[in-house]
Protein backbone atom coordinates (compact mmCIF):
# COMPACT_ATOMS: atom_id res chain seq x y z
CA UNK A 1 0.00 0.00 0.00
CA UNK A 2 1.79 3.29 -1.13
CA UNK A 3 0.68 6.85 -0.32
CA UNK A 4 2.25 9.88 -1.90
CA UNK A 5 1.84 13.20 0.01
CA UNK A 6 2.61 16.13 -3.04
CA UNK A 7 3.01 19.40 -3.49
CA UNK A 8 3.73 20.30 -0.16
CA UNK A 9 5.03 24.50 -0.19
CA UNK A 10 6.52 23.59 3.77
CA UNK A 11 7.67 21.01 5.24
CA UNK A 12 8.78 21.39 8.64
CA UNK A 13 10.34 18.54 10.91
CA UNK A 14 12.53 18.33 13.97
CA UNK A 15 15.27 15.17 13.57
CA UNK A 16 16.14 12.39 15.52
CA UNK A 17 14.62 10.76 18.88
CA UNK A 18 14.91 13.18 21.20
CA UNK A 19 15.52 16.84 20.83
CA UNK A 20 17.12 18.13 23.97
CA UNK A 21 19.83 20.77 23.73
CA UNK A 22 18.20 21.42 20.06
CA UNK A 23 14.66 21.89 21.20
CA UNK A 24 14.51 25.02 18.30
CA UNK A 25 16.31 22.82 15.46
CA UNK A 26 13.60 22.28 12.99
CA UNK A 27 14.25 21.65 9.36
CA UNK A 28 12.23 23.01 6.41
CA UNK A 29 11.92 21.62 3.12
CA UNK A 30 10.30 23.93 0.19
CA UNK A 31 8.61 22.19 -2.15
CA UNK A 32 8.51 18.78 -0.95
CA UNK A 33 6.85 15.42 -1.31
CA UNK A 34 6.68 12.55 0.98
CA UNK A 35 6.38 8.66 0.10
CA UNK A 36 4.78 5.95 2.35
CA UNK A 37 4.36 2.39 2.43
CA UNK A 38 2.60 0.20 4.53
CA UNK A 39 2.12 3.42 6.34
CA UNK A 40 5.58 4.13 7.28
CA UNK A 41 7.73 6.81 5.35
CA UNK A 42 10.30 6.07 2.44
CA UNK A 43 11.22 8.68 0.82
CA UNK A 44 11.02 12.07 1.10
CA UNK A 45 12.28 14.27 -1.48
CA UNK A 46 12.00 17.75 -3.63
CA UNK A 47 10.83 18.82 -6.85
CA UNK A 48 9.28 16.93 -9.08
CA UNK A 49 7.42 13.41 -6.94
CA UNK A 50 7.95 9.76 -8.43
CA UNK A 51 5.08 8.58 -10.24
CA UNK A 52 3.72 5.86 -8.18
CA UNK A 53 0.28 3.81 -8.41
CA UNK A 54 -1.57 4.11 -4.98
CA UNK A 55 -3.32 7.61 -3.47
CA UNK A 56 -1.96 10.93 -3.52
CA UNK A 57 -2.46 13.80 -1.36
CA UNK A 58 -2.52 16.80 -2.64
CA UNK A 59 -1.18 19.68 0.19
CA UNK A 60 -2.14 22.14 -1.98
CA UNK A 61 1.44 24.16 -1.79
CA UNK A 62 0.72 24.83 2.39
CA UNK A 63 2.70 23.62 5.55
CA UNK A 64 2.94 20.12 6.46
CA UNK A 65 4.39 18.93 9.89
CA UNK A 66 4.52 15.49 11.58
CA UNK A 67 1.00 14.45 13.59
CA UNK A 68 1.02 15.88 16.65
CA UNK A 69 1.32 13.83 20.16
CA UNK A 70 -0.65 14.69 23.29
CA UNK A 71 1.56 13.58 25.74
CA UNK A 72 -0.52 13.85 29.37
CA UNK A 73 -4.53 13.40 28.65
CA UNK A 74 -6.87 12.84 31.79
CA UNK A 75 -8.96 10.93 28.84
CA UNK A 76 -11.53 8.79 30.13
CA UNK A 77 -14.07 10.29 33.19
CA UNK A 78 -17.54 10.61 34.19
CA UNK A 79 -19.48 13.97 34.10
CA UNK A 80 -17.82 17.34 34.20
CA UNK A 81 -17.60 19.74 36.70
CA UNK A 82 -19.29 22.63 35.72
CA UNK A 83 -20.32 23.54 39.04
CA UNK A 84 -17.03 24.16 40.23
CA UNK A 85 -17.38 27.14 38.16
CA UNK A 86 -18.95 29.81 41.00
CA UNK A 87 -16.45 28.38 43.25
CA UNK A 88 -13.25 28.81 41.17
CA UNK A 89 -14.58 32.54 40.65
CA UNK A 90 -14.43 33.19 44.39
CA UNK A 91 -11.36 32.27 44.48
CA UNK A 92 -11.43 28.89 46.17
CA UNK A 93 -8.22 27.04 45.51
CA UNK A 94 -7.84 24.13 43.26
CA UNK A 95 -6.45 22.10 46.40
CA UNK A 96 -9.25 23.58 48.47
CA UNK A 97 -12.08 21.98 46.49
CA UNK A 98 -10.35 18.69 46.81
CA UNK A 99 -10.03 18.62 50.19
CA UNK A 100 -13.74 19.46 50.78
CA UNK A 101 -14.39 16.43 48.77
CA UNK A 102 -15.31 17.64 45.11
CA UNK A 103 -12.34 18.17 42.80
CA UNK A 104 -10.74 14.43 41.25
CA UNK A 105 -12.99 13.21 44.21
CA UNK A 106 -16.13 13.98 42.42
CA UNK A 107 -15.20 12.69 38.68
CA UNK A 108 -14.45 9.48 41.05
CA UNK A 109 -18.19 8.99 41.92
CA UNK A 110 -19.34 9.92 38.39
CA UNK A 111 -16.93 7.57 36.55
CA UNK A 112 -17.58 4.87 39.17
CA UNK A 113 -21.25 4.91 38.52
CA UNK A 114 -21.12 5.15 34.36
CA UNK A 115 -20.56 1.94 32.73
CA UNK A 116 -17.75 1.30 30.60
CA UNK A 117 -19.45 1.65 27.45
CA UNK A 118 -20.75 4.93 28.29
CA UNK A 119 -17.17 6.06 29.24
CA UNK A 120 -15.51 4.96 26.08
CA UNK A 121 -18.58 6.77 23.95
CA UNK A 122 -17.63 9.71 25.75
CA UNK A 123 -13.91 9.52 25.41
CA UNK A 124 -14.16 8.66 21.54
CA UNK A 125 -16.01 11.72 21.15
CA UNK A 126 -13.13 13.67 22.51
CA UNK A 127 -10.82 11.71 20.26
CA UNK A 128 -12.76 12.53 17.42
CA UNK A 129 -12.03 16.58 18.01
CA UNK A 130 -8.64 16.14 19.07
CA UNK A 131 -8.20 13.82 15.83
CA UNK A 132 -9.25 16.90 14.04
CA UNK A 133 -7.29 19.17 15.81
CA UNK A 134 -4.48 17.69 14.30
CA UNK A 135 -3.44 14.66 17.28
CA UNK A 136 -2.27 11.19 15.85
CA UNK A 137 -1.02 9.92 19.16
CA UNK A 138 -2.77 10.62 22.33
CA UNK A 139 -1.54 9.24 26.22
CA UNK A 140 -4.70 9.14 28.81
CA UNK A 141 -3.95 8.36 32.60
CA UNK A 142 -6.76 6.01 34.51
CA UNK A 143 -7.07 7.84 38.13
CA UNK A 144 -11.08 8.26 38.66
CA UNK A 145 -11.86 5.00 39.82
CA UNK A 146 -9.38 4.69 42.93
CA UNK A 147 -10.73 1.19 43.49
CA UNK A 148 -9.31 -1.85 41.59
CA UNK A 149 -12.44 -2.42 39.39
CA UNK A 150 -13.13 0.86 38.36
CA UNK A 151 -9.54 1.78 37.58
CA UNK A 152 -9.01 -1.57 35.54
CA UNK A 153 -12.26 -0.41 33.93
CA UNK A 154 -11.03 3.28 32.75
CA UNK A 155 -7.83 1.06 31.55
CA UNK A 156 -9.94 -1.01 29.45
CA UNK A 157 -11.47 1.74 27.73
CA UNK A 158 -7.98 3.26 26.46
CA UNK A 159 -6.91 -0.54 24.83
CA UNK A 160 -11.13 -0.53 23.58
CA UNK A 161 -10.24 3.05 22.34
CA UNK A 162 -7.33 1.97 20.34
CA UNK A 163 -9.25 -0.41 18.72
CA UNK A 164 -12.13 1.64 17.18
CA UNK A 165 -10.69 4.97 16.27
CA UNK A 166 -7.44 6.24 14.24
CA UNK A 167 -5.76 8.05 17.25
CA UNK A 168 -2.96 5.69 19.12
CA UNK A 169 -3.75 5.55 22.83
CA UNK A 170 -0.76 5.32 25.04
CA UNK A 171 -2.20 3.95 28.45
CA UNK A 172 -0.80 5.32 32.10
CA UNK A 173 -2.40 4.00 35.58
CA UNK A 174 -2.99 6.83 37.78
CA UNK A 175 -3.69 5.09 40.60
CA UNK A 176 -2.36 7.74 43.14
CA UNK A 177 -4.40 10.38 41.87
CA UNK A 178 -5.86 11.02 44.73
CA UNK A 179 -6.67 9.32 48.55
CA UNK A 180 -10.48 7.61 47.97
CA UNK A 181 -12.65 8.65 50.53
CA UNK A 182 -12.93 5.00 51.75
CA UNK A 183 -9.43 5.06 52.89
CA UNK A 184 -9.24 8.53 54.26
CA UNK A 185 -8.01 7.12 57.67
CA UNK A 186 -6.05 4.51 56.23
CA UNK A 187 -3.31 5.61 53.14
CA UNK A 188 -1.37 2.73 54.02
CA UNK A 189 -4.45 0.36 52.65
CA UNK A 190 -4.27 2.35 49.88
CA UNK A 191 -0.83 2.79 48.96
CA UNK A 192 -0.88 -1.19 49.77
CA UNK A 193 -3.95 -1.78 47.12
CA UNK A 194 -2.05 -0.13 44.27
CA UNK A 195 0.83 -2.33 45.32
CA UNK A 196 -1.00 -5.14 44.81
CA UNK A 197 -2.90 -3.77 41.10
CA UNK A 198 -0.26 -3.03 39.71
CA UNK A 199 1.34 -6.75 38.49
CA UNK A 200 -2.09 -7.51 37.69
CA UNK A 201 -2.06 -4.46 35.11
CA UNK A 202 1.23 -5.34 33.88
CA UNK A 203 0.04 -9.01 33.15
CA UNK A 204 -2.32 -7.83 31.51
CA UNK A 205 -0.81 -5.28 29.58
CA UNK A 206 -3.47 -2.71 30.46
CA UNK A 207 -0.56 0.14 30.97
CA UNK A 208 2.58 1.30 29.95
CA UNK A 209 3.41 3.97 32.33
CA UNK A 210 2.77 4.61 36.01
CA UNK A 211 2.05 8.16 37.15
CA UNK A 212 1.82 9.41 40.79
CA UNK A 213 -0.14 13.09 42.17
CA UNK A 214 2.92 13.90 44.39
CA UNK A 215 1.28 17.23 45.57
CA UNK A 216 0.37 18.77 49.37
CA UNK A 217 -2.30 16.87 50.84
CA UNK A 218 -1.99 14.53 48.02
CA UNK A 219 0.79 12.10 47.93
CA UNK A 220 3.98 12.91 49.14
CA UNK A 221 7.48 12.49 47.63
CA UNK A 222 8.46 9.30 49.39
CA UNK A 223 5.26 7.81 48.95
CA UNK A 224 5.70 8.70 45.27
CA UNK A 225 8.56 6.76 45.16
CA UNK A 226 7.44 3.69 46.90
CA UNK A 227 4.50 3.41 44.18
CA UNK A 228 6.88 4.05 41.40
CA UNK A 229 9.46 1.66 42.14
CA UNK A 230 6.82 -1.09 42.66
CA UNK A 231 5.67 0.00 38.86
CA UNK A 232 9.27 -0.30 37.63
CA UNK A 233 9.73 -3.69 39.50
CA UNK A 234 6.66 -4.86 37.49
CA UNK A 235 7.92 -3.37 34.05
CA UNK A 236 5.65 -0.05 33.87
CA UNK A 237 7.76 3.00 33.73
CA UNK A 238 7.69 6.22 36.13
CA UNK A 239 5.90 8.98 34.68
CA UNK A 240 5.11 12.03 38.26
CA UNK A 241 3.02 14.80 37.92
CA UNK A 242 4.68 17.07 40.13
CA UNK A 243 5.58 21.07 41.27
CA UNK A 244 1.85 21.43 39.94
CA UNK A 245 1.20 23.84 42.89
CA UNK A 246 3.40 23.26 45.63
CA UNK A 247 7.56 22.07 44.90
CA UNK A 248 7.76 19.01 47.77
CA UNK A 249 10.80 17.01 46.36
CA UNK A 250 8.24 15.48 43.75
CA UNK A 251 10.73 16.05 40.59
CA UNK A 252 13.66 15.15 42.58
CA UNK A 253 12.36 12.20 43.55
CA UNK A 254 11.08 11.15 39.72
CA UNK A 255 14.70 12.11 38.96
CA UNK A 256 16.49 10.04 40.89
CA UNK A 257 14.14 7.09 39.60
CA UNK A 258 14.89 7.82 36.38
CA UNK A 259 11.38 8.74 35.10
CA UNK A 260 10.95 8.95 31.78
CA UNK A 261 8.79 12.41 32.50
CA UNK A 262 8.06 15.05 34.79
CA UNK A 263 4.38 16.58 34.30
CA UNK A 264 3.09 20.21 35.37
CA UNK A 265 6.34 21.69 36.85
CA UNK A 266 4.63 25.00 37.36
CA UNK A 267 6.47 25.79 40.47
CA UNK A 268 9.73 24.07 39.93
CA UNK A 269 13.00 24.72 41.60
CA UNK A 270 16.24 24.82 39.95
CA UNK A 271 17.58 21.32 41.85
CA UNK A 272 14.37 19.22 40.18
CA UNK A 273 15.07 20.59 37.33
CA UNK A 274 18.97 20.18 37.32
CA UNK A 275 17.67 16.19 38.59
CA UNK A 276 15.39 15.92 34.97
CA UNK A 277 18.37 17.15 33.37
CA UNK A 278 20.90 14.77 34.85
CA UNK A 279 18.19 11.99 34.30
CA UNK A 280 17.27 12.47 30.89
CA UNK A 281 13.85 13.43 31.73
CA UNK A 282 11.09 15.02 29.92
CA UNK A 283 9.51 17.72 30.52
CA UNK A 284 5.54 17.50 30.01
CA UNK A 285 4.73 21.41 30.35
CA UNK A 286 0.74 22.07 30.56
CA UNK A 287 -0.04 25.68 29.51
CA UNK A 288 -3.45 25.83 29.64
CA UNK A 289 -3.64 24.76 33.22
CA UNK A 290 -1.48 27.25 34.21
CA UNK A 291 -4.53 29.83 31.91
CA UNK A 292 -7.07 27.96 34.10
CA UNK A 293 -6.28 27.72 37.56
CA UNK A 294 -4.62 31.38 36.66
CA UNK A 295 -0.80 30.27 37.85
CA UNK A 296 2.41 31.45 36.68
CA UNK A 297 3.77 29.87 33.11
CA UNK A 298 6.10 26.86 34.17
CA UNK A 299 10.09 28.09 33.51
CA UNK A 300 10.11 26.33 30.05
CA UNK A 301 13.27 28.80 29.10
CA UNK A 302 15.09 27.91 31.89
CA UNK A 303 14.42 23.93 31.46
CA UNK A 304 15.82 24.22 27.95
CA UNK A 305 19.02 26.14 28.68
CA UNK A 306 19.70 23.74 31.29
CA UNK A 307 19.05 20.49 28.71
CA UNK A 308 15.65 19.40 29.82
CA UNK A 309 13.97 18.26 26.64
CA UNK A 310 10.35 20.29 26.89
CA UNK A 311 7.11 18.93 25.56
CA UNK A 312 4.09 20.89 25.61
CA UNK A 313 0.65 18.44 26.15
CA UNK A 314 -3.15 20.08 26.90
CA UNK A 315 -3.71 18.02 30.34
CA UNK A 316 -7.22 17.99 29.10
CA UNK A 317 -9.71 16.84 32.40
CA UNK A 318 -12.65 17.69 34.11
CA UNK A 319 -11.38 19.89 36.83
CA UNK A 320 -8.05 21.48 35.90
CA UNK A 321 -8.16 21.87 32.22
CA UNK A 322 -11.29 21.32 30.78
CA UNK A 323 -9.79 22.03 27.38
CA UNK A 324 -8.78 19.64 24.58
CA UNK A 325 -7.17 21.71 22.20
CA UNK A 326 -3.59 21.39 21.54
CA UNK A 327 -3.11 24.26 19.29
CA UNK A 328 -4.58 26.36 22.26
CA UNK A 329 -1.66 25.18 24.42
CA UNK A 330 0.82 25.52 21.81
CA UNK A 331 -0.17 29.12 21.14
CA UNK A 332 0.03 29.60 25.28
CA UNK A 333 4.04 27.64 24.96
CA UNK A 334 5.30 30.70 22.70
CA UNK A 335 2.86 33.52 24.13
CA UNK A 336 3.92 32.62 27.89
CA UNK A 337 7.04 30.69 27.83
CA UNK A 338 8.59 32.55 25.51
CA UNK A 339 8.90 29.20 23.01
CA UNK A 340 9.71 29.78 19.73
CA UNK A 341 7.28 28.44 17.01
CA UNK A 342 9.87 26.00 16.12
CA UNK A 343 10.38 24.66 19.63
CA UNK A 344 6.83 24.75 19.87
CA UNK A 345 6.41 22.44 17.25
CA UNK A 346 9.19 19.81 18.55
CA UNK A 347 7.48 20.32 21.67
CA UNK A 348 4.34 19.01 20.79
CA UNK A 349 5.92 16.41 18.25
CA UNK A 350 9.33 15.02 19.01
CA UNK A 351 9.14 15.04 22.43
CA UNK A 352 6.02 14.78 23.35
CA UNK A 353 6.92 11.41 21.29
CA UNK A 354 9.96 10.70 23.73
CA UNK A 355 7.61 11.49 26.40
CA UNK A 356 5.48 8.23 25.63
CA UNK A 357 8.55 6.02 24.72
CA UNK A 358 7.85 6.43 20.72
CA UNK A 359 10.74 9.19 19.91
CA UNK A 360 12.10 5.88 17.45
CA UNK A 361 8.67 5.52 16.07
CA UNK A 362 7.04 8.93 15.84
CA UNK A 363 7.47 12.39 16.07
CA UNK A 364 9.57 13.41 13.14
CA UNK A 365 9.06 13.61 9.34
CA UNK A 366 11.59 10.99 8.31
CA UNK A 367 12.63 8.00 6.31
CA UNK A 368 11.43 4.80 8.19
CA UNK A 369 9.31 6.77 10.60
CA UNK A 370 5.46 6.13 10.84
CA UNK A 371 3.64 8.04 8.53
CA UNK A 372 1.39 10.38 10.46
CA UNK A 373 1.76 13.65 9.10
CA UNK A 374 -0.47 17.12 9.50
CA UNK A 375 -1.39 19.05 6.46
CA UNK A 376 -2.23 22.76 7.64
CA UNK A 377 -4.63 25.29 6.33
CA UNK A 378 -1.21 27.44 6.70
CA UNK A 379 1.69 28.67 4.58
CA UNK A 380 4.31 28.52 7.31
CA UNK A 381 4.77 27.63 10.55
CA UNK A 382 4.40 31.50 12.11
CA UNK A 383 0.87 31.30 11.01
CA UNK A 384 -0.30 28.69 13.46
CA UNK A 385 1.06 30.79 16.25
CA UNK A 386 -0.58 34.14 14.72
CA UNK A 387 -3.99 32.90 13.99
CA UNK A 388 -4.92 31.85 17.49
CA UNK A 389 -8.13 30.30 18.30
CA UNK A 390 -9.14 28.49 14.90
CA UNK A 391 -8.24 24.67 13.71
CA UNK A 392 -5.68 25.38 11.15
CA UNK A 393 -5.41 22.02 9.90
CA UNK A 394 -6.50 20.49 6.76
CA UNK A 395 -6.24 17.22 6.55
CA UNK A 396 -4.87 14.43 8.95
CA UNK A 397 -2.87 11.40 7.57
CA UNK A 398 -2.09 8.41 10.35
CA UNK A 399 -0.08 5.26 9.24
CA UNK A 400 -0.48 6.92 5.61
CA UNK A 401 -4.47 7.06 5.43
CA UNK A 402 -6.51 9.70 5.49
CA UNK A 403 -8.60 9.96 8.96
CA UNK A 404 -9.77 13.25 8.71
CA UNK A 405 -10.60 15.95 6.29
CA UNK A 406 -11.76 19.66 6.94
CA UNK A 407 -15.66 19.57 5.44
O1 LIG B 1 -9.40 15.99 37.65
O2 LIG B 1 -8.47 17.67 38.67
N1 LIG B 1 -4.24 18.01 38.50
N2 LIG B 1 -5.09 16.02 38.43
C1 LIG B 1 -3.97 16.70 38.92
C2 LIG B 1 -5.90 16.79 37.80
C3 LIG B 1 -5.36 18.07 37.84
C4 LIG B 1 -7.15 16.37 37.16
C5 LIG B 1 -8.41 16.70 37.89
ZN1 LIG C 1 -2.70 15.67 34.83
Amino acid sequence: MRTLIYNIGLLATPKGNCATAEQGSVHFLKDAYILCENGVISEIGTGAPPAIVGSCIDAQGKLVTPGLVDAHTHLVFGGWREHELALKRKGVPYLEILAQGGGILSTVKKTRSATEEELAAKAEKVLSQMLALGVTTCEAKSGYGLDAETELKQLRVNRTLNERQPIELVSTYLGAHAVPVEYKENREGYLTLMEELLPHIAEEGLAEFCDVFCETGVFTAEEATRILKAAQAVGLQAKMHADEINPIGGTEAAGALGAVSVEHLIAATNDGIGAMAKAGTVAVLLPATSFYLNKPYARARDMIAAGVPVAVATDFNPGSCPSLNLQFAMNLACWNYGLSPEEVLTAVTLNAAAAVRRGEKIGTLEVGKQADVVLWDAENLEYLFYRFGENLVKTVVKQGNIVYTKG
